[in-house]
């Protein structure tokens, strides 16, 4: 088991655009994720997002995460996110309306989440975005369940 995810780390930058289980995004110094929208399969047993913050900035400066919720959710969630402050990650705990969500980031680090595909629903519009203070008015992109 062990020897199988070392394997899977390694192999995963080859084998990125060739899985589409998975996407790789980033954010820098500036209020701004590097994609606008993405697709998940619905045949993905896990979806995994891996975040990057490329930037060099502190997480209290300009830190960023990466939330998924519902579209019509987003600016409820942001707002008791602002509320809930940086030491929750800028969320609010155990709200059922964080449907995924990686820690807040700072410059050079990294996060992955994963989720399965099946808590979205067809029909639904769904969003990711920051919900660092005020970020998510510029930092934010479409979910799209595809076939
Ligand atoms: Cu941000």
């Amino acid at each position: 088991m062990r020897s199988y995810v070392l394997f899977s780390l390694l192999m995963a930058p080859a084998l990125a655009f060739a899985n589409n289980c998975e996407v790789n995004v980033s954010a820098g110094d500036s209020m701004s994720f590097n994609v606008r929208s993405i697709d998940v399969p619905k045949s993905c047993k896990e979806f995994t997002v891996n975040f990057a913050h490329t930037g060099t900035a502190s997480k209290a400066g300009m830190g960023h995460n990466w939330v998924l919720a519902k579209t019509s959710d987003v600016t409820d969630v942001a707002k008791a996110g602002m509320e809930a402050g940086i030491d929750k990650n800028y969320l609010p705990e155990n709200d059922a309306r964080v449907l995924a969500f990686t820690p807040l980031l700072g410059g050079g680090e990294k996060a992955s989440v994963k989720f399965n595909p099946s808590i979205m629903k067809d029909g639904e519009a769904y969003s990711f975005f920051c919900s660092f203070a005020f970020h998510s008015f510029m930092m934010r992109g479409t979910v799209k369940l595809v076939d």
